[in-house]
């Protein structure tokens, strides 16, 4: 496999821009080699600037959910175009998004755009201790909300891919107002909450984590949560970033039944473009400015091209509920051709599932949280990630990331991939 430009142009990138990436988990450090530099996708491959072709696992993360060529969306947002790209001042198109976001997740009765899934949890835990006037958060270690101060500490995603979890930067003083538990454990959330009664702002979690590689919840949970947030006044946030319109078109809490008082949104929202939003109960976010006393404010908010190619995605997702059996269908093949290939070997790695999202653990004990997750051998991940694209497969450089399956992903696909990952096996075991 060539990738001599590839190389060059990480050598160049290097001299401008830290790091040569402008997300750190794209530099490929934690698996060895030099990240690939892209120049097109379309369906299911994406193509490097060396032309090489790879069955793409991870869809910029998670939005591309029909794959990379969804036409009417491209078409939409070559119109929108024609309009204006940035106004700064309300659209008819901001209502329409609003009312289908709205339509679509059960807990949403108002929503707020903003630019990025980062923008849209600082937003809602600001607004939760605006709300509630208390300061605390508690978060789950691994779990990953985006780059907001209170929210690196214990990270999931990036941070602990770069072996720090517990970003320097962050004063003591906001690290003090974030309190951890480990995720999958009521108990531990309880006593947290006990010992700072009256204090607690908000619990915030990924509903299905998927920066700590892909963890369920546990039975129970989710409802656990929300039974303490009740008896507590704690406001529930489900980060939804990358569950929204993905694993339901109502997002987890449509699939596990749970309603959040708050919801962060991000990556589908936007069909490709950089869209998030925060949203939940009315009387919440009437706290908002201008309606209420909380601050938040945006120029590309609302953005009129990226509303556009929004709207476009979720309309046909919300049309198109079929969409989820194919998406389990192929993910399903996908993990049942991996465990085959695991028995054949004799291995007895950990794969997790749900809907179009998984992750195999190199990890012979089950994984359910941070630390069980942190058991795996990233030796092994790494060389099994570089086997994997030189048989033209692209996952996660990371085993803290989630894969995503696109409806581009037909029979052929499934075939290489499936070979693909049995022969990286047997390769990185020989
Ligand atoms: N933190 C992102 C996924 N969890 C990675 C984003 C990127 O590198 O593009």
């Amino acid at each position: 496999m060539k990738t001599e430009r590839s190389k060059a142009l990480f050598e160049k990138a290097q001299q401008f821009i830290p790091g040569g990436v402008n997300s750190p988990v794209r530099a490929f450090k934690a698996v060895g080699g030099n990240p690939l530099f892209i120049k097109s996708a379309k369906g299911a491959y994406m193509y490097d600037e060396d032309d090489n072709a790879y069955i793409d696992m991870i869809n910029s993360w998670g939005p591309m959910i029909l794959g990379h060529d969804y036409e009417n969306v491209e078409s939409q947002v070559a119109l929108a175009i024609k309009d204006s790209l940035s106004f700064g001042a309300p659209t008819a198109k901001e209502i329409e998004i609003a009312e289908l976001i709205i339509s679509m997740v059960p807990s949403i009765e108002k929503v707020r755009m903003v630019n990025s899934g980062t923008e849209a949890t600082m937003s809602a835990i600001r607004l939760a201790r605006g709300y509630t006037q208390r300061d605390k958060v508690i978060k789950f270690e691994g779990c990953y909300h985006g780059h907001g101060d209170s929210f690196l500490i214990a990270a999931g995603s990036g941070a602990i891919t770069m072996g720090e979890p517990d970003s320097p930067g962050v004063t003591k003083g906001t690290a003090k107002d974030t309190l951890t538990a480990p995720f999958n454990n009521l108990q531990a959330v309880k006593d947290l909450v006990e010992g700072n009664k009256g204090e607690v702002a908000a619990i915030i979690l990924e509903p299905v984590a998927g920066n700590m590689g892909c963890v369920l919840p546990a039975e129970g949970f989710l409802q656990g949560l929300r039974t303490l947030c009740d008896q507590e006044g704690i406001i529930l946030i489900f980060d939804e970033v990358m569950t929204g319109f993905r694993l339901s078109k109502g997002g987890a809490q449509e699939l596990f039944g749970i309603n959040p008082d708050l919801t962060t949104l991000g990556k589908i929202i936007g069909g490709g473009m950089p869209v998030g939003a925060y949203g939940g109960k009315k009387e919440i976010m009437d706290f908002v400015s201008p309606q209420g006393p909380v601050y938040q404010a945006g120029t590309l908010s609302g953005n009129p091209v990226a509303m556009t190619a929004g709207m476009v995605m979720l309309n046909y997702l919300n049309d198109h509920s079929e969409i989820y059996t194919q998406l389990n269908e192929t993910t399903g093949k996908i993990v049942k051709g991996f465990n085959e290939n695991l028995n054949k070997l004799n291995l007895n790695y950990t794969i997790n599932q749900i809907g179009s999202m998984f992750s195999i653990f190199f990890s012979d004990t089950p994984v359910f949280d941070f630390e069980s997750a942190k058991s795996s051998d990233l030796t092994l991940f790494g060389k099994y990630f570089r086997e994997m694209l030189h048989k033209g497969v692209y996952l996660a450089p990371s085993q803290f990331e989630t894969l995503f399956v696109s409806t581009a992903i037909g029979e052929k696909e499934i075939e290489q991939i499936v070979s693909a990952n049995f022969e990286a096996l047997e390769k990185i075991h020989s």
